[in-house]
Formats: structure tokens, C-alpha cells, sequence
């Protein structure tokens, strides 16, 4: 029976690696872009380095594909997995000293929504925390005392109390921004800070809500990344209890992907918000 344990020993290692790094290293940018054209943080790019450096010594994985690099890259020719990362989520948000993440999804021998077997995502917070989604289980970790200690599992209720909206309001369809002000006439609270790992994490700890990323008049395809970002925490949100779809009404873990890049629009959160995504925005039901 296949083990995942060196692969999140590996997470382990690089996570006391990159909060080391944000707590000393300076944030200034890198004299280059991502794919996705997000200028780099010199702390983008070592963040990347420390996971690859980390996962090329688990002779389980693949290839490794990260949102701060062009291409896949093979690691072990005999490996089984591949695993997509953004290595240092919400980068921007360091020299203001707000919540910053990194992201996994572990797939089994290709970059299909379909074969992700596991998401682990860790939070650089106040507290150093680590969510892993895998056998049906999401299992919280906090950093303590020189090791990962469990916490309680992670379950969402049927219906939150947060609504975390992203993008520019400007640019929003008419039917979200309805969906959105309904939500808050319901008495939701805003809880957005612009880091999509604390954002949904925080939804996730305090019982559910909604987590939205819609297509807007300048990226109509939506903006955060099917590989690294919304096919991993769709697979937390889906065995904590909740929904993840896109603006069409489709289940996110049913979509294709076919770039490393690519883009979706995404709402991922408990049942009673989802259903009235689907009602109010997708047109269905
Ligand atoms: P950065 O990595 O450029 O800070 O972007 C963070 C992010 O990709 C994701 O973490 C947030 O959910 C989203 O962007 C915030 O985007 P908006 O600022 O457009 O809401």
C-alpha cells in the first residue's frame, strides 16, 4: 500500500524552510514574471526552490509542476506522482505582514482534476498551520514546539456565516454582485483579506461561508489557477462537507485543464451557499 508520508514530510521541511525565509529575507521583486505575468518576489522564487530541493529527495514523485515556473518538471523517471504547487501564495501580501500560503495538489501519474489523490495547503499566519486532505479526512496541523501537532478534523457546517468576494467589484457580472449583496442582506460578514489560503481557510475553521473568484470583465476566465490553486482546495472543501463549482455550475473537480496555467472562475463553500450560486448565478434549479 503506496504511502504519502514522505511527501508531506517533504511539505513539512519546506514550510519551516519558506516561514524561516518570510520572517528574514527582504521582499523586493525579482527582475522577471511568472507565466501567469505576476512579477516575482525574489521570495517567490526561493520558495520554489526550497520545495523542488525538498521533493527531489522523495523518490515517490514524478514530476513537479509550480506556479512560478513555465514547465513541468520530471524528477524521478521510476516515480508515480505529480504534484502541482504555487509555492508562496498571495506573495504581495508579506510587506504588509498579512497571511500568506502555500499550496499542493497530488495527482496520480497526470495533471487531471481527476487524479488528484491529495491537497495539503500551509498558512504563514500568526501560527503556522497545515491542512491535509487525503483518504477522506481533512486533518488540521499546527506548528508547536518543534513539530506538526494534530488538531481536531475539519468539517464544514451546511451553512457559514462568512462571505469572502474576490476580484474587482468593477469589474463583477450584475447576477454576482446581486448574489453578493443578497448574501450580506442574509447578515453574512466580510472576511476577504486578498490570500486565498487564509481566506478559505478561515471560512473552513469558522463552519463555512462562501469563497468567491468570478470571471470579470478583464479576465473573464477568472483568475486563480485550476493545477495549483482551485483543483486543490476544491478537494479539501469537497471532503470537509462543502461544494467547490465554477461560474457555469460545474463541479470544479470535473473540469479539464489543458494548460498548467490555466485559469477558472470558482465558488467553493458550504451546501446553502453553493445551492443559492447555482440558483442565482448559474441559472439552474
Ligand atoms: P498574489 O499572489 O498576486 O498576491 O495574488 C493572490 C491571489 O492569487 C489569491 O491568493 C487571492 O485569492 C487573489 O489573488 C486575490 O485577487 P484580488 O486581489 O483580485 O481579489
Amino acid at each position: 500500500m503506496r504511502t504519502l508520508a514522505p511527501v508531506f514530510e517533504a511539505i513539512e521541511r519546506s514550510a519551516l524552510r519558506i516561514r524561516e525565509a518570510i520572517t528574514n529575507e527582504d521582499t523586493d521583486y525579482a527582475a522577471q514574471s511568472n507565466q501567469s505575468g505576476d512579477i516575482q518576489l525574489k521570495l517567490d522564487i526561493l520558495s520554489d526552490l526550497i520545495i523542488a530541493e525538498e521533493f527531489s529527495k522523495v523518490p515517490l514523485i514524478k514530476a513537479i509542476a509550480s506556479e512560478e515556473k513555465e514547465e513541468a518538471e520530471e524528477l524521478n523517471a521510476s516515480g508515480e506522482l505529480f504534484i502541482a504547487y504555487d509555492p508562496l501564495d498571495g506573495s504581495s501580501l508579506i510587506d504588509v505582514n498579512l497571511s500568506v500560503g502555500s499550496i499542493f495538489g497530488i495527482y496520480d501519474g497526470e495533471w487531471s482534476a481527476q487524479k488528484l489523490i491529495a491537497a495539503v495547503y500551509v498558512v504563514y499566519g500568526p501560527r503556522t498551520e497545515m491542512v491535509t486532505a487525503y483518504h477522506n479526512n481533512v486533518r488540521h496541523y499546527i506548528y508547536r514546539h518543534g513539530r506538526f501537532k494534530e488538531l481536531e478534523q475539519i468539517r464544514l457546517q451546511d451553512k457559514g456565516k462568512l462571505n469572502a468576494p474576490g476580484a474587482t467589484q468593477q469589474g463583477w457580472s450584475v447576477k454576482h454582485k446581486s448574489l453578493i449583496e443578497s448574501l450580506f442582506s442574509e447578515g453574512y460578514r466580510l472576511r476577504y483579506s486578498g490570500g486565498m489560503v487564509p481566506d478559505l481557510h478561515q471560512i473552513l475553521l469558522k463552519g463555512g461561508g462562501l469563497f468567491s473568484y468570478p470571471g470579470t470583465t478583464d479576465k473573464p476566465g477568472g483568475k486563480l489557477r485550476k493545477l495549483f490553486e482551485v483543483f486543490p482546495f476544491a478537494f479539501v472543501y469537497e471532503l470537509a462537507g462543502g461544494i467547490a463549482i465554477d461560474e457555469q455550475g460545474t463541479r470544479i473537480l470535473d473540469l479539464s485543464c489543458n494548460d498548467p496555467h490555466e485559469a477558472t472562475s470558482c465558488y467553493l463553500g458550504s451546501r446553502y451557499e453553493i445551492e443559492k450560486v447555482k440558483r442565482d448565478v448559474c441559472g439552474l434549479g
